[in-house]
């Protein structure tokens, strides 16, 4: 029951977090319209809320030219990264330093960018690859074309991004065509999929993790595979705590582990508890590369709220689910951010 009561307050406080946080974001969407189109023209995009507001605000990321090419003798996609227009201005001053990221799903194996563009929101860009797609495979594969500005010393901003999927496509033409940019979908590229199960037991304070399998997962080496083994971490009050690393499974995108860790987590610790699974390439000759990263506590939200949430109302069975891989920098940027949040609720609750 105890653990019923703790679940309740821990969706409610998330629950108020992301509630808050949604609200500041719209609030600064909202600003930067009136800023960018003036508030005598704001009654013009007031209407249906949601709608008008995702309509206006892809209308400023500005548009992309672009061409494709698929020569099936050779099974070589080429595009081209001809132009871009009236780009949204992401830096002070009204301006931004654009460069382009190509790449293509499911199957990811090559990321190409252009050159950076300083200052400018009509960048000429002029740039071709070249991408091996079998010509049965284009049917499912869509091509992503992203528009980040360049920072020097912070994280680069999407401005906005084209998927084109390539079975829509009348290969008989050259393709070269203007499109308007929308606003990304999802920031990072497909990093893959990962199967959990999670286990507490109250009375023996054990929380057992069995890290089951992971598929898709993004080719980190030449050889167009990785060779994958997770890391499992508690963290407490931003701080890490235990870790434990699965075995390294070599030249797969879909590896089967089946591989239990316990750890000893008291009753009263669970509740301020993060869960860190974190996927690797492993590398002989180089530093090992973080492939992706999931994130799970009281504080995370949708998926991963979730999975937590039914260990805690389910003690004493293990509970699987799958989830998506996030980017390192995406969860521990997430982490920072949580510890703000969560210290006055603790204060104020236990
Ligand atoms: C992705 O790669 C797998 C394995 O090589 C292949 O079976 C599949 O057809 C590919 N899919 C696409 C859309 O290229
Ligand atoms: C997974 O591991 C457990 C315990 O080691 C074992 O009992 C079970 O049969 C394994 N499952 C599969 C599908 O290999
Ligand atoms: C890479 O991972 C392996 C396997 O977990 C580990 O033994 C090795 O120390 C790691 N290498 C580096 C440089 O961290
Ligand atoms: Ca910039
Ligand atoms: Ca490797």
């Amino acid at each position: 029951m105890f653990v019923g009561c703790i679940l309740c307050i821990c969706v409610k406080c998330c629950c108020k977090d992301k509630r808050k946080r949604k609200k500041k974001k719209k609030l600064d969407k909202q600003m930067s319209l009136m800023d960018v189109i003036g508030s005598s023209n704001s009654a013009l995009t007031e209407p249906e809320r949601d709608d008008s507001e995702q309509d206006s605000s892809d209308m400023l990321r500005g548009r992309l030219l672009y061409s494709l090419e698929y020569n099936p003798q050779s099974s070589e996609l080429t595009v081209g990264v001809k132009e871009a227009a009236e780009l949204k201005a992401m830096d002070l001053g009204g301006t931004s330093d654009p460069y382009v990221k190509v790449y293509n799903l499911p199957n990811n194996s090559k990321t190409y960018e252009t050159q950076v563009f300083r200052r400018t929101l009509n960048p000429v860009f002029n740039e071709h690859f070249k991408f091996q797609i079998a010509q049965a495979e284009l049917g499912d594969t869509s091509l992503v074309l992203q528009v980040f500005d360049f920072n020097r010393f912070s994280k680069h901003d999407i401005i906005g991004e084209l998927r084109l999927q390539l079975g829509t496509v009348d290969w008989n033409h050259v393709i070269e065509e203007w499109k308007d940019l929308s606003e990304a979908s999802n920031f990072e590229e497909n990093l893959g999929e990962i199967c959990f199960s999670l286990r507490y037991v109250p009375t023996a304070n054990k929380l057992s993790v069995t890290i089951l399998e992971a598929k898709n997962l993004k080719r980190m080496d030449q050889g167009g595979s990785s060779d994958p083994y997770v890391k499992v971490q508690l963290i407490v009050d931003k701080k890490k705590w235990k870790k434990k690393k699965t075995s390294v499974k070599k030249r797969t995108l879909n590896p089967y582990f089946n591989e239990t860790f316990s750890f000893e987590v008291r009753f009263d610790q669970i509740q301020r508890v993060q869960l860190v699974v974190s996927v690797w390439d492993h590398d002989k000759m180089s530093r090992n590369d973080s492939i992706g990263k999931v994130l799970l506590g009281c504080g995370t939200s949708g998926n991963q709220l979730r999975h937590w949430a039914d260990m805690l109302s389910n003690p004493r069975r293990p509970i699987a689910q799958w989830h998506s891989l996030l980017s390192a920098e995406q969860v521990d940027s997430t982490l920072v951010l949580r510890h703000a949040h969560r210290i006055p609720f603790t204060n104020k609750t236990f």
